[in-house]
Parts: structure tokens; sequence; C-alpha cells
């Protein structure tokens, strides 16, 4: 295993929980799995907000040879690193939607004291021969924190949602200072190679930096740092025994006793903008519309946990989407038949594993997505036997390894009905054999995988310490 010999340190802003029980999401899971492996320190919000912030005391739990140690934010704290810059500037921005992002300079300093503080407050906790893995667009200035307050060590950060290209990202006010910052970095991780691409063409065109081989890019300094795409996986072989879990049973059954043999659409997706929900309802909407013979044979559950909330996007979109499911029953429903059903309730992972299973199709068909764990997850829990059909967004970075899947561009609507009329239509050697050049690769490039990936980059000897002396 890369580097056994150095304890692993992840930073990410939501901490644990350590075991896939419950509700836990795809990124956790991936993360807890190297954690208890290889034992180390998960350093994050405690996601209490108080008056002493980011100042409180440090939150500490010890599971074994892991520790999960926390601090807290204020109201003010939240309001602008959280909500505020990371929630209504960079995750609009960075998934290609320069039209909602809000630009706001109080967020931005909020921000960036958050991050320096995160630093200030990590440094004494780290050794030099750590591995530090820094996680996602909350924390594009801490390594630069880091290294400011001294650390020396080993340093990686991996992106999980999208890096967009150049042009967008340049609408970002002080975007130099954010990619530059992330330069101090010594591995800096993707989800696809498009994104990578992204990242590099930002440094060479703003900031002169060099492309080189190997996926390197030299910085205006002459420092070398490593960028590459990673693409995350899940936990497969445990999902797939999730999937025939008698809580995963339990919640098959129900879903095929509603749908009573009709064809059962499912759609899985924190409730958020990116997802392409309005659009998946509306090709939806259109199937109904077009073919009067699929109504009452086809039926389409929508699991949308609501998320960030307190977002203004967020809460429109829920009104949007709670809107768009009452005019479609209210259009096509019949007493024996409703159309389609949005639940905002989270379920359990296992319950999840159960609702994938009863599925003939999985919709997933995001605007724009890092990766998507939703596709990975609905083909490691099929049936092989008999499994179901997923359309997948190609703007979705699992697009790349599901190439298999039926791949539609989530903007237009009629992309959609076609691909829904393929899906209902395919015969089942045809969907095994689609099935199972994808779960291939979903039981191979694994959460475990993608871990010791990084991690074994991460630990490759110093670029820095191999160049050839300057004179
Ligand atoms: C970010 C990137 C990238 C959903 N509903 C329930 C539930 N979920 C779980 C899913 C899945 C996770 O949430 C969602 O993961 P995604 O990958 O689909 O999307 P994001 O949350 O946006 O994640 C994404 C990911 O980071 C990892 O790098 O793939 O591109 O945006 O695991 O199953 N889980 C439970 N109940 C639900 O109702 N328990």
């Amino acid at each position: 295993m890369a580097g056994d010999n150095h304890r692993l340190v992840v930073v990410s802003n939501r901490v644990g929980p350590l075991s896939d029980e419950g509700k836990a999401g795809g990124l956790a899971v991936g993360l807890a799995d190297a954690l208890r492996r290889r034992g180390g320190l998960w350093f994050g919000w405690s996601g209490e907000i108080t008056e002493a912030g980011s100042h409180s005391e440090l939150r500490v739990e010890e599971h074994g040879h892991t520790a999960l140690k926390t601090i807290d934010l204020s109201e003010e704290e939240i309001e602008g690193f959280y909500f505020g810059y990371a929630n209504r500037s960079l995750w609009p921005l960075l998934h290609y939607r320069l039209d909602i992002a809000a630009f706001e300079r109080e967020s931005e300093r909020v921000y960036r004291a958050v991050n320096q503080r995160f630093a200030e407050r990590l440094k004494p906790l780290l050794q030099t021969d750590d591995l530090v893995w820094v996680h996602d667009y909350h924390f594009f200035f801490l390594g630069q924190d880091l290294r400011k307050a001294g650390y020396d060590g080993r340093l990686g950060f991996f992106l999980h949602i999208p890096f967009c290209p150049p042009d967008m990202m340049t609408a970002l006010p002080a975007s130099q200072d954010l990619v530059r910052a992330m330069l101090a970095y010594d591995v800096i991780g993707f989800q696809t190679d498009n994104d990578r691409r992204n990242f590099v063409d930002f440094c060479v065109q703003e900031f002169g930096a060099e492309d080189l081989d190997g996926d390197r890019v030299r910085t205006p300094d002459g420092r070398i740092v490593r960028a590459s795409a990673f693409p995350i996986g899940i936990d497969a072989e445990g999902f797939a025994e999730f999937a025939v879990s008698d809580e995963a049973r339990e919640h098959q059954t129900m879903v095929e006793n509603i749908s009573h043999g009709r064809h059962q659409i499912v759609g899985v997706d924190r409730m958020d903008y990116s997802k392409g929900i309005v659009e998946r309802f509306r090709g939806f909407e259109l199937l109904l519309e077009d073919n009067p013979d699929l109504r009452g044979q086809t039926q389409f559950l929508q699991v949308a946990p609501v998320s960030r909330g307190e977002v203004e996007a967020y809460a429109d979109l829920r009104v949007e989407l709670e809107g768009l499911a009452g005019n479609i029953n209210g259009r096509f429903a019949t007493l024996d038949w409703n159309p389609i059903q949005i639940l905002v309730n989270g379920f359990t992972r296992r319950a999840l594993a159960g609702i994938y299973r009863a599925a003939q199709i999985c919709m997933v068909t995001p605007l724009r997505d890092g990766m998507n764990l939703v596709a990975k997850e609905f083909v490691a829990a099929q049936d092989r036997a008999n499994p179901g059909v997923l359309i997948l967004s190609r703007f979705a970075g699992a697009r790349a390894e599901l190439p298999e899947a039926l791949i539609v561009n989530p903007y237009s609507p009629d992309d959609l009905v076609r691909a829904l009329k393929q899906a209902l239509t395919m015969p089942l050697e045809e969907r095994q054999r689609r099935h199972e050049a994808m779960r291939a690769r979903v039981f191979s490039n694994t959460a475990h995988n993608w871990c010791e990936t990084f991690l074994a980059v991460l630990d490759a000897p110093a670029e820095r310490d191999l160049q050839p002396p300057s004179w």
C-alpha cells in the first residue's frame, strides 16, 4: 500500500462518519475507508455554529487509530464562507453557471479568512512526514495558507466538482489569486481530463505557467506541480451487498407494489440545479405528451433530498420542481395512476440500493457534474440477470467510464425522449451486455483504488527534490 509509513491527514468541510451506514454520502465513504485502513487524522468543520466560531476549542473524537478533530464556525463565517463564496460564487461558476453566480466582496473576504484560520488551527497538529490531502472547493487557499504558516510536507488537493474553461473562470474577481493559490499543493487532482485541461489552460494563459509532459505544470517561479485526473469510484462490492439486504428488498418490494408492473424510471439527486432535474421532468412530460400509448404504462420516481435550502436558488428550485410534478400529474394522472412522484426526504443507503434495483431505468442527467456517484451506484445495485438501463448525461464526469450507458444531451427534451424510448424497448441481451461492461469498470475503479492511486502519487519522491540545481 502506498505511503503506508506516513500518516494520512484528510481535510474536508464535512468530517465523518467513519462507517458506510445510515445516510453518509459517497465522498465520506471513500475517505472513511482509507482512514480506517491506515489510521490518521480527519480535520474540518464540526457542523456546529457557535459564537466563538473558528476560534472554538478543538473537538476531538478518537475511533481506534483515527482521530476526528473539528472546529466550529460562527454565523458570519458560515454565511460568508459556506453559503456565500463557496455556494453562491464558486459552485455555480465551476458548474458553468456564470448566469447565477454572485460575486460579493465580503463573502470572498470571509472565505479567505476561514481558509487561513483552518490552516492556522491545523498546522500544530501536523508532522513533517504526513500526507495531507485537502478536499474540494471550500479550501482552494488552505494549502497556500499552510505553506505561509511554515508547513513544508506533502500537500495534495482534490476537486470533486468540475473546473470550468479559463474564459469563464476569469469572470471570478481575483481568479488569478485563487488558481495561483492552488499551485501551493504538490498534487492537484481532478475528476476528468477535461477538468484538468481547463485548469492547465488557465495557468498557461493567465500567468505563463508551462504545460510539461507527465501531467506536470511548471509555475512561473519554477516549481513543478502535478495536475492529473483521478476519477472517483464507489465501494462497489459493499453497495451491491446493500442492494440484497433485507432493508433494500423491503424498499424494492414497496416500489414494485406502487408500480404494478409498469415501467419504473428513477432519478436520485441532491436537490441541486446542476443535476438537471427540471429538464428531466420536461423530458418525461414530453414522452407522455407524444406517446399516448405509454400513459398508464410508465412511472417516474424522483428522490431529491433537500440540500442548501438557505441559498435562494435552491429554495426556488424546490418550488419549481414541486410545481412541475403537480402539473404533470394534473395533465395525465388517472384514477389508478400517478405518473410522477417526488420525495424530498433522504433514504438510508440500503433503502436507496433497493430503490435502484426496483428500477428499469435510471436517469442521471446533470447539466454539469464532476463525476456523479449515483450512476455508479445504480450499476452496482442491479441484478445481473435482469439489469436496468442507465441514461447518462454527456456532461457528467462518469460518462468517460460508462460509455455503454445511453448518453444524452440533458438540454434536449427530444434527446431524452429518444433515450427513454430506446431504454423502454431494449432487449434483455443488450441490457446485459451494456451492464456487464459498465459493471466491470465500476468494480475495478473503486473508492479504495481512487484513494490509493492519489496517495501513491502524493507519496512519490518530491519532484522539487529531483530538480537539478539552478546554477
Ligand atoms: C460531489 C460532486 C462527485 C442521494 N440521495 C440520497 C443519498 N444520496 C447520495 C447518493 C450519492 C450522493 O448522495 C450524491 O453523490 P453525487 O456524486 O451524485 O453528487 P454530489 O453530492 O453533488 O457530489 C459529484 C461527488 O462529489 C464525489 O466526488 O461525484 O460530481 O458534485 O452517493 O447516493 N444518500 C442517501 N439517501 C438519499 O436519499 N443515503
